[in-house]
C-alpha cells in the first residue's frame, strides 16, 4: 500500500514535502508550483525530496510532477487519522504535516520541510480545535523546519502544549520562535541553533535519548511585519461567515492575499521554498556525519 520512489529509496538524505499546502494553501494552480519549487530547493541542498499524498489507493513517497498535478483543491485534506480510509477508498489525498510524519515513519524519513505547523486555535475551548500536527510530532522522531506555526493560531498556547508534549522547539538563527510572516515577536525557543550541522547533531543525540519529534523555527529572509491586523479582520470575517473547521485556513488565506495585494503570498511561497532549502541542508549534514 507505500510505494517509496527508487531514489528515494536509494538516498541517504531524504526530505519529506506534504501536500495540503499545495492542495489547500494556494489559489487553484498555483500550488504545485510551490511544491515544485520546494522540490528544487531540496535538490540544490543536495538531498532528495519525498512529496508524500495519497493516490488511487497507494500511500505515495515521493509523487511524480504528473502526480503532483492531482493535487488540487478537491483532493482531501488527509491528517493522520484520515491516512488509511483515504487510500482504502482510492481517493485523492493531501496529507498535512501529521499526515506527513505517520508516512515518514514508515518510510524511514527523518527531515520534513513547510510553510507552518498545526497547533492551538485562537478562542481554545471554544471551538476546542487543535491539530493533529502536534500530538503525531510528539511521537515521532523526525524534524520539522516551519516558520513557527500557521499564522492564525494562538502561537503562545501552541508552544506551551509542545513543552507538555517534550517537543524540543527550536531556532535557527534566532532567539524566538517565528510568526510565520513575521520574524520577531514570538515565544522564546527552547534552545538556539546556529548550523545545519548543529541541527542534525541535535535531533540525533534527541532520538538516542528516546525522544520524538522536533521543531525548528527558521524566520522567513523577508519578513512581513504588519499582517497581524488582518488576521484578527480575517478570522472575524471567517466567524461572521460561519466559516468553520478545515475551511478556515483557505478562507484567511485567500482573504489575507486579497487584503494584502498579494504581499501575504509571496512571502508564503519564499517562506515555504527557505524551509525546504535547510531542511535539505539539514538531511545532508545529518547523511555525512553519520557515513
Ligand atoms: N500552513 C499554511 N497553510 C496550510 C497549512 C499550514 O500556511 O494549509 C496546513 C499544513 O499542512 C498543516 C495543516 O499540517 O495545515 C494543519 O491543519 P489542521 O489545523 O487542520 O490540523
Ligand atoms: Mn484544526
Amino acid at each position: 500500500m507505500i510505494r517509496v520512489a527508487d531514489e528515494v529509496r536509494e538516498s541517504g538524505a531524504v526530505v519529506a514535502l506534504e501536500t495540503t499546502l499545495v492542495a489547500h494553501g494556494f489559489p487553484p494552480g498555483e500550488g504545485v508550483e510551490v511544491g515544485l519549487e520546494s522540490e528544487r530547493q531540496v535538490r540544490a541542498a543536495g538531498a532528495v525530496p519525498a512529496t508524500i499524498g495519497v493516490l488511487d489507493g497507494e500511500v505515495v513517497v515521493g509523487l511524480t510532477a504528473d502526480e503532483l498535478e492531482r493535487f488540487d483543491a478537491g483532493a482531501r485534506k488527509v491528517g493522520p487519522r484520515d491516512l488509511a480510509v483515504c487510500a482504502v477508498q482510492g481517493a485523492v489525498g493531501a496529507t498535512t504535516v501529521g499526515g506527513t510524519l505517520v508516512v515518514m515513519r514508515a518510510a524511514g524519513i527523518s527531515w520534513l520541510g513547510t510553510g507552518g505547523l498545526g497547533g492551538v486555535h485562537r478562542g481554545f475551548p471554544t471551538p476546542p480545535d487543535v491539530s493533529a500536527d502536534l500530538a503525531q510530532l510528539a511521537r515521532t522522531q523526525a524534524l520539522v523546519v516551519s516558520a513557527g506555526v500557521k499564522s492564525l493560531l494562538d502561537v503562545p498556547a501552541t508552544a506551551e502544549l509542545l513543552e507538555s508534549l517534550g517537543v524540543p522547539v527550536l531556532g535557527y538563527r534566532v532567539d524566538t520562535l517565528p510568526l510565520f510572516y513575521a520574524a520577531a515577536g514570538g515565544p522564546p525557543v527552547s534552545g538556539r541553533l546556529e548550523s545545519a550541522e548543529e541541527a542534525a547533531g541535535a535531533a540525533r543525540a534527541h532520538w538516542q535519548l528516546g525522544g520524538g519529534g522536533l521543531l525548528l523555527g527558521r524566520p522567513p529572509d523577508e519578513p512581513l511585519d504588519d499582517v497581524e491586523p488582518l488576521i484578527e479582520q480575517a478570522l472575524g470575517a471567517a466567524h461572521e461567515q460561519g466559516v468553520a473547521g478545515q475551511a478556515v485556513t483557505p478562507f484567511v488565506l485567500s482573504y489575507l492575499h486579497r487584503e494584502s495585494g498579494g504581499r501575504t503570498q509571496r512571502a508564503n511561497k519564499d517562506l515555504i521554498a527557505q524551509n525546504a532549502r535547510l531542511a535539505g541542508e539539514i538531511a545532508v549534514a545529518a547523511a555525512q556525519s553519520s557515513s
